[in-house]
């Protein structure tokens, strides 16, 4: 019986850009989560979802999506699956799946993505499905897409399913095509110091599927198939067409944003790690005026690590809370840490939670008991 684990993301640049067909540069995390799917005992003829994280096992009988019971919502993102599976005709049998996280929850890691990629790696490997990338990253979509009903754009399951160790994972999200790019902070004395804000996720669900939608109403009145498509020259000329100032707000962080990822591959690749914070200083700054994503705990957050010399911050994730992330020679992590937390205890906040983090691999197989690497 194989274990299979995949981890949760950090996106270094490239926000609320994989719905518009853009470019994302995340990479995987250390935590994760494994799974292991076995055939259920004999006489048993449900599928039987246990959590490590969970006081109860969810029990169903199988079917397919069309007739998806009210289940708990973590256990969506793994039914989901062979619900998926089944309505596209794969005679799934009992099965008895257990899954095991240490990814933080409501801390816009991307625990959901490491869950559905865990179980859906697993399925494919104990049914001998022969999934290939295309298609494996297809259903992990799908899964929260149709079957948890999450309007997100596809890239945390992307770099989940395909992350490397050392690197960040730059993806086209129309074509799905992705690389590795370098990203080795030792070789550069170089530290990414993430910071959960604990901030409540207020609204968050409404406030992103408003954000896709006003996206896609952008795209539908400048008459292209996607953001994507507003070359960076021809800005100027797609916002003088716009009447909302909403629209042009977020027609101008998708469009910067899209060009900040491609100048951070390209610094990447030319081994200029140190030159990269003005962009995702510069990523910040626009997901807080032009895309009105953040919230009072990660501009504190993002400010307190400039000034305790940040290269640069940002907020990561979809937005209205989550984590933030500084990028800081390694002789200023303990100084930044402190001066984050002075400043939230000055403000009022909750105390965050800090921690380090440096590109993983993707999902995997490991041995039995793994949780870490
Ligand atoms: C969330 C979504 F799941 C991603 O698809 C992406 O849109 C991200 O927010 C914002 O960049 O993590």
């Amino acid at each position: 019986m194989t274990v299979w684990r995949a981890p949760g993301r950090i996106n270094l640049v490239g926000e609320h850009t994989d719905y518009n067909d853009g470019f994302v540069l995340p990479f995987a995390l250390e935590v994760g989560c494994t799974a292991v799917v076995d055939t259920a005992p004999a006489g048993s003829d449900g599928w039987t979802v246990r959590s490590a994280q969970q006081p109860e096992p969810v029990v169903v009988r199988r079917s397919g999506l069309s007739s998806a019971p009210d289940v708990p919502e973590w256990s969506r993102y793994v039914l989901g699956a062979l619900w998926l599976l089944t309505d596209r005709g794969v005679d799934v049998p009992a099965l008895d799946i257990v899954v095991d996280s240490d990814v933080p929850t409501g801390a816009g890691l991307s625990s959901s993505a490491a869950l559905v990629c865990s179980v859906a790696r697993a399925l494919d490997d104990h049914l001998d499905l022969g999934l290939d990338d295309d298609a494996l990253f297809a259903l992990t979509r799908d899964v929260e897409n149709d079957a948890v009903g999450a309007p997100t754009g596809g890239m945390d399951q992307l770099v989940s399913l395909r992350g490397e160790a050392g690197h960040a994972l730059f993806c086209d999200m129309r074509s799905h095509e992705t690389r590795s790019v370098p990203l080795d902070l030792a070789a550069h004395g170089l530290t990414v110091l993430v910071t959960d804000t604990r901030a409540p996720h207020k609204h968050s669900d409404g406030e992103y599927g408003a954000r896709r939608r006003g996206c896609e109403e952008a795209a539908r009145l400048l008459g292209v198939p996607a953001l994507r498509d507003v070359a960076a020259g021809d800005l100027d000329d797609a916002l003088r067409r716009l009447d909302d100032d909403e629209l042009r707000r977020y027609v101008r962080h998708v469009v910067t944003e899209d060009e900040r990822v491609l100048s951070v591959v390209r610094l990447l690749d030319e081994g200029r790690l140190p030159e990269i914070g003005p962009a995702l200083t510069a990523s910040h700054v626009s997901m807080r005026d032009d895309f009105r994503i953040t919230v009072p705990e990660v501009d504190t957050a993002v400010d307190a690590l400039h000034e305790a010399g940040a290269l640069g911050a940002r907020m990561t994730g979809g937005g209205f809370g989550g984590c933030v992330i500084g990028l800081l020679p390694d002789e200023s992590v303990g100084a930044a840490g402190d001066a984050v937390r002075a400043a939230f205890a000055d403000a009022g906040f909750g105390e965050p939670s800090l921690f380090t983090a440096a590109p993983a691999p993707g999902a995997r197989a490991v041995s039995p008991g793994t949780r870490g690497n």
